[in-house]
C-alpha cells in the first residue's frame, strides 16, 4: 500500500481525534493518587506566554513552542506526568495602542486577538491543556496580581516615591529602568526625560544579593546569568569623604544648625571600588547635575561656565556620556578644592559628564594612573598622573590590574586586596557595596493595566483595598487615551475614583495609576498549577508537586521578566505562599528566526510569513521539523521557504517506508540493529539537551539505511515512528494506526535501546606522519573531528615525531585516517 501523503487530511483528522479523546489533559497529584500512580515523576514545561498582538503569529513565534512541545511529548512518553500550559500576557501599552489606533476597546481587541492566536497555534498541533489557559487581563486572574501587590505593601516592599522618573513623552507614561534601551523608550525608541512625579516603586533592591547568589543553583545559559549579574551590578567598594576647602558657608547652614558655633563641614563623599589607589588621586569629579555643586555656588567663581556645561550635557545619553574612548569634557570648579584624607593634598574639583548622578554618590576621586576614563581626562586637561600600583606602563595607558602598592606611604609594598580595607580605614572611610539595580518603578499612567489596589484618604493616608474587595476592576471608560497630564485616564472617571475610605468611612479617592505589563507575567506560571482556585493564588500542595518549572523556553527578557519573576517568586517564598525559592530550574534560551532577507520579521518590512500558509501548503509536521532542523536551537537563523522542501521530503520518505514493513528477514533485522539502537540512544539524549537539529540528522541517517533494505521489521518501524512522534505527531499517529494499533502514539512508552547492541561502536584510526603510517588507535565511532585529532596528537609515537613542535597541518579523513605534516 502506498497512499498519498495528504497532510491536510491527516492533520485535521488527528487533531480531531486528540480533542475527542482529551489526551492532553493534565493529571493533578490528587488524581495520581487515585490512580495509585504516586511515584510518577512530574515535568513542568513552560513557554514564555505571548502577548496576543493584532498582527497574529509569524513563523518565528512558534519556534520555542515547537521545542517545548517536542520536549514535553518526549517526557510524557518517557513516563513523566506532564504540565504544559499556555496563556496570554494581554495587558500593556501595545494592546492599548492597537485599540486606540483601531478604535476598539482594548478588551475587545484582546479577545479577538486571542481567538486568532489560538487558532493559529492549534493548526500546529500542540499538546497544550487548554483547560488551564490563563489571561492576565481576566479579573479572576488579576485579582491575585493585586493581592501580591497588597502583600508587598504590607511588608514595606511597595512604597510611594517622588524621585524623578523616566518619562516617555510619546507613550506618555513613566517607565522603569528595565524599560529603557540605553536612554530610549524600549517600545517606541523615543528619548526619555526625567520627570518628577509621584509613583509606586517596588523594593527589588532588597533582594539584590539573593538574586545574584541563587543564580548559581540554576541550570541557565551562562550569558543570561551574566546579563542578570551585570544588571544588578553589585560592586564592593568604599565610601570616602574629602573635605572641601574654601567653600563659603551658606546662610541656610546657619539656620539649620541650632548651635551656631558648631561649624558644618563641607564634604564630598565619593564611591570607589579601588580605595587602594587613594594615594594616586589627583583630582575629583562631581556629576554635573549634582546638588552639592549648587551648595558651593557662592564659592565658585566661574558659575556661568558651569551653567553652560549643564545645558550642553542635557542633550547626551547616558551611554554617550560614559563611553570609554569618547572625547572627555568637563569644567573645573574655580574656587573650591578637595583635600585627600590620606596625604592632605589639595585636589582640583571638576564637573564632567562621565560621572553619573545616580550611581554611587554621584562623585568620584580620579586616579588617572589606574582608571582608563580618568587617564583620558587627565591627558586632555593636563592633570598629574601618579602611579601607585606596580605592574603597568603608565606612560602609555592606565594600568587597571593587580599588584603591589607604590608611592603610598606606609602602605607601599602591600598587595591591592589587603590595601583596600587598610587604606579605607586609614582614610576614615567605610566599606560599602553598591548596586546598579534600582527599585522597580511600578506605576503607569495608562488605562490598560491592573489598577493598583490602594485608596488615598486625606485623614488616613494610603489605605490598602481590603482583600475581600479584590479584584479592583478596571472600569469601562469612553476614552482610554492618555491624558498627557501625567495622570492616568482613570482619573477622569469620577464614579470609580471617589470611594469611601475603608478605614474611616470618609470620602477618599482610588489610586488611578495602573501596573506595568510586567506585573501579570511575574507569577503567571504559578496559576497554571491551579487556575480556578478562588481562595488562594495557588494551592500549596499542588504547587509543591508541580514546582519548580523544569524547563522554561523562550528568548529575550534576560534582564526584565526573568529578574522580576525571580523577585516576586522569592517574595512569595518568604511569605510562605510557595515551596521553593526559585521559579525556573532550567532555562532554554532560543535564537530568533529572522526573515528571508535577514531582517527581523515585521509588518513594517513586509517580510512576515504566516505559519497558517506554511501549514496549508506543507503541513504542520513539516513546519515543526523544519524549524527544529534550521540550526542549533539557541542560534538565530533566517527563514527559507525554499529549504522547507527538505523536511517535507524527509516525511514523505518515512511515509513511503511503511510499504517495506512486514516482509522482514532476520538477516536485515540484524544488519540495522546497531544503528537503530544507537539512534534511540542519541535521539533521547539530544532531545533532553535541546539539540533538535542533530536528532533530525540521526533520524535521516537511519532512514537512509532502512530504505536500502528490501524490508524492515515492524518492531523497528514502530520504534522509528515513536522517535519521530514528538516532531511529527500527526503523521506518526496515522502510520501507527495504519499498522493496526489503536492507541495514540502519545500514550506509548518511549523505545528503550539495548546497550549490548551499541558496543561495536569503535573505529580504528590510522595516523600518518609526513605520509608514512606511524600508529593506529581506537576511538568511539561517534567521536567528533576535534576529539579524533586531539587523541592522534597525544599518541606517544606521534609525540616523538613532533619533538615538541606544533604540526604544520593535521588532516582528518573521516572515520579512517589522520595525516600529520611536520
Ligand atoms: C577610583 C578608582 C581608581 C576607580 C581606579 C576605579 C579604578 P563599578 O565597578 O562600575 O561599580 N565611579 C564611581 N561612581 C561613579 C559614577 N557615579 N559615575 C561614573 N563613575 C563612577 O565602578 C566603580 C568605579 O567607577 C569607582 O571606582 C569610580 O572610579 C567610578 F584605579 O574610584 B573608581
Ligand atoms: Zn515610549
Amino acid at each position: 500500500m502506498t497512499k498519498e501523503y495528504d497532510h491536510k487530511k491527516v492533520e485535521q483528522k488527528w487533531r480531531r481525534e486528540w480533542e475527542k479523546h482529551q489526551i492532553y489533559k493534565t493529571t493533578d497529584p490528587a488524581s495520581l493518587q487515585a490512580l495509585q500512580d504516586k511515584t510518577k515523576p512530574k515535568c513542568f514545561v513552560l513557554d514564555m506566554f505571548p502577548f496576543p498582538s493584532g498582527d497574529g503569529l509569524h513563523v518565528g513565534h512558534p519556534k520555542g513552542y515547537i521545542a517545548s512541545d517536542i520536549y514535553s511529548r518526549f517526557k510524557k512518553m518517557s513516563g513523566y506526568n506532564i504540565l504544559h500550559p499556555m496563556g496570554w500576557d494581554a495587558f500593556g501599552l501595545p494592546a492599548e495602542q492597537y485599540a486606540i489606533k483601531n478604535k476598539i476597546h482594548p478588551r475587545i481587541a484582546v479577545e479577538k486577538n486571542i481567538t486568532h492566536f489560538k487558532s493559529q497555534l492549534s493548526n500546529i498541533g500542540f499538546n497544550y491543556d487548554w483547560d488551564r489557559e490563563i489571561n492576565t487581563t481576566d479579573p479572576e486572574y488579576y485579582k491575585w496580581t493585586q493581592w501580591i501587590f497588597l502583600k508587598l505593601l504590607e511588608k514595606g516592599l511597595a512604597y510611594e516615591s517622588f524621585e524623578p522618573v523616566n518619562w516617555c513623552p510619546s507613550c506618555q507614561t513613566g517607565l522603569a529602568n528595565e524599560d529603557l534601551d540605553g536612554t530610549k523608550c524600549e517600545r517606541c525608541g523615543t528619548e526619555v526625560e526625567k520627570r518628577p512625579m509621584r509613583q509606586w516603586v517596588l523594593k527589588i533592591t532588597d533582594y539584590a544579593d539573593r538574586l545574584i547568589a541563587d543564580l548559581d543553583s540554576l541550570d541557565w545559559p551562562e550569558h543570561v546569568k551574566e546579563a542578570q549579574k551585570n544588571w544588578i551590578g553589585r560592586s564592593e567598594g568604599a565610601l570616602i569623604k574629602f573635605e572641601i576647602r574654601n567653600a563659603i558657608r551658606q546662610p541656610a547652614d546657619e539656620t539649620n544648625s541650632k548651635n551656631k558655633t558648631q561649624k558644618t563641614k563641607h564634604e564630598l563623599e565619593v564611591f570607589t571600588t579601588r580605595p587602594d589607589t587613594l594615594f594616586g588621586a589627583t583630582y575629583c569629579v562631581v556629576a554635573p547635575e549634582h546638588t552639592l555643586v549648587d551648595k558651593w555656588k557662592d564659592s565658585i567663581s566661574n558659575w556661568d561656565e558651569i551653567l553652560k556645561y549643564r545645558e550642553e550635557m542635557k542633550t547626551k545619553t547616558e551611554i554617550e556620556r560614559t563611553a570609554e574612548g569618547k572625547e572627555k569634557t568637563g569644567v573645573r570648579l574655580d574656587g573650591v578644592k578637595a583635600i585627600n584624607p590620606v596625604n592632605q593634598e589639595e585636589l582640583p574639583i571638576f564637573i564632567a559628564d562621565y560621572v553619573l548622578a545616580h550611581y554611587g554618590t554621584g562623585a568620584i576621586m580620579a586616579v588617572p594612573a589606574h582608571d582608563t576614563r580618568d587617564y583620558e581626562f587627565a591627558k586632555k586637561f593636563g592633570l598629574p598622573i601618579v602611579e601607585v600600583i606596580k605592574g603597568g606602563d603608565i606612560t602609555k595607558e592606565a594600568y587597571t590590574g593587580d599588584g603591589e602598592l607604590i608611592n603610598s606611604g606606609k602602605y607601599s609594598g602591600m598587595p591591592v586586596d589587603e590595601a583596600k580595607k587598610a587604606v579605607t580605614e586609614f582614610a576614615g572611610g567605610k566599606l560599602k557595596t553598591t548596586y546598579k539595580l534600582r527599585d522597580w518603578v511600578f506605576s503607569r499612567q495608562r488605562y490598560w493595566g491592573e489598577p493598583i489596589p490602594v485608596i488615598h484618604c486625606e485623614k488616613c493616608g494610603i489605605v490598602p483595598v481590603p482583600e475581600k474587595d479584590l479584584p479592583v476592576k478596571l472600569p469601562e471608560v469612553d476614552s482610554y487615551e492618555p491624558t498627557g497630564t501625567g495622570e492616568s485616564p482613570l482619573a477622569n472617571i469620577h464614579d470609580w475614583v471617589n470611594v469611601k475610605c475603608p478605614k474611616c468611612g470618609g470620602g477618599a479617592k482610588r489610586e488611578t495609576n495602573t501596573m506595568p505589563n510586567w506585573a501579570g507575567s511575574s507569577w503567571y506560571y504559578l496559576r497554571y498549577i491551579d487556575p480556578l482556585n478562588q481562595n488562594v493564588l495557588v494551592d500549596k500542595e499542588k504547587e509543591k508537586y508541580w514546582s519548580s518549572v523544569d524547563v522554561y523556553v523562550g528568548g529575550d527578557h534576560a534582564t526584565r521578566h526573568l529578574i522580576y519573576a525571580r523577585f516576586w517568586h522569592k517574595f512569595l517564598f518568604d511569605m510562605g505562599a510557595v515551596n521553593y525559592s526559585e521559579p525556573f530550574s532550567r532555562l532554554e534560551f532560543l535564537g530568533n528566526i529572522l526573515a528571508e532577507d535577514g531582517r527581523k520579521m515585521s509588518k513594517r518590512w513586509g517580510n512576515v510569513i504566516n505559519p497558517d500558509d506554511i501549514v496549508e501548503t506543507y503541513g504542520a509536521d513539516t513546519l515543526r521539523v523544519y524549524e527544529m532542523f534550521m540550526g542549533p536551537f539557541e542560534q538565530t537563523s533566517a527563514w527559507s521557504t525554499e529549504s522547507i522542501i527538505g523536511p517535507r521530503r524527509f516525511l514523505e520518505r518515512v511515509w513511503k517506508l511503511e510499504s517495506k514493513v512486514h516482509k522482514v528477514t532476520d538477516e536485515t533485522k540484524g544488519k540495522l540493529e546497531t544503528l537503530y539502537n544507537q539512534t534511540i540512544k542519541k535521539v533521547g539524549e539530544d532531545i533532553e539537551a535541546f539539540k533538535f537539529n542533530t536528532v533530525i540528522s540521526k533520524m535521516m541517517i537511519l532512514l537512509n539505511e532502512m530504505e536500502k533494505e528490501e524490508s524492515i521489521s515492524r518492531e523497528m518501524f514502530e520504534g522509528y515512528l515513536k522517535l519521530l512522534a514528538p516532531f511529527a505527531p500527526h503523521m506518526t499517529d496515522e502510520l501507527w494506526h495504519d499498522l493496526g494499533n489503536d492507541s495514540f502514539i502519545y500514550n506509548e512508552p518511549w523505545p528503550i535501546y539495548d546497550s549490548a547492541k551499541i558496543v561495536n561502536d569503535i573505529m580504528t584510526i590510522a595516523v600518518q606522519v609526513n605520509g608514512k603510517l606511524r600508529a593506529t588507535f581506537e576511538i568511539s565511532a561517534e567521536a567528533e573531528e576535534a576529539e579524533v585529532k586531539t587523541q592522534a596528537l597525544a599518541n606517544e609515537v606521534v609525540v616523538k615525531y613532533l619533538e615538541e613542535k606544533a604540526p604544520k597541518k593535521v588532516i582528518y579523513v573521516k572515520n579512517k585516517l589522520i595525516s600529520i605534516v611536520i
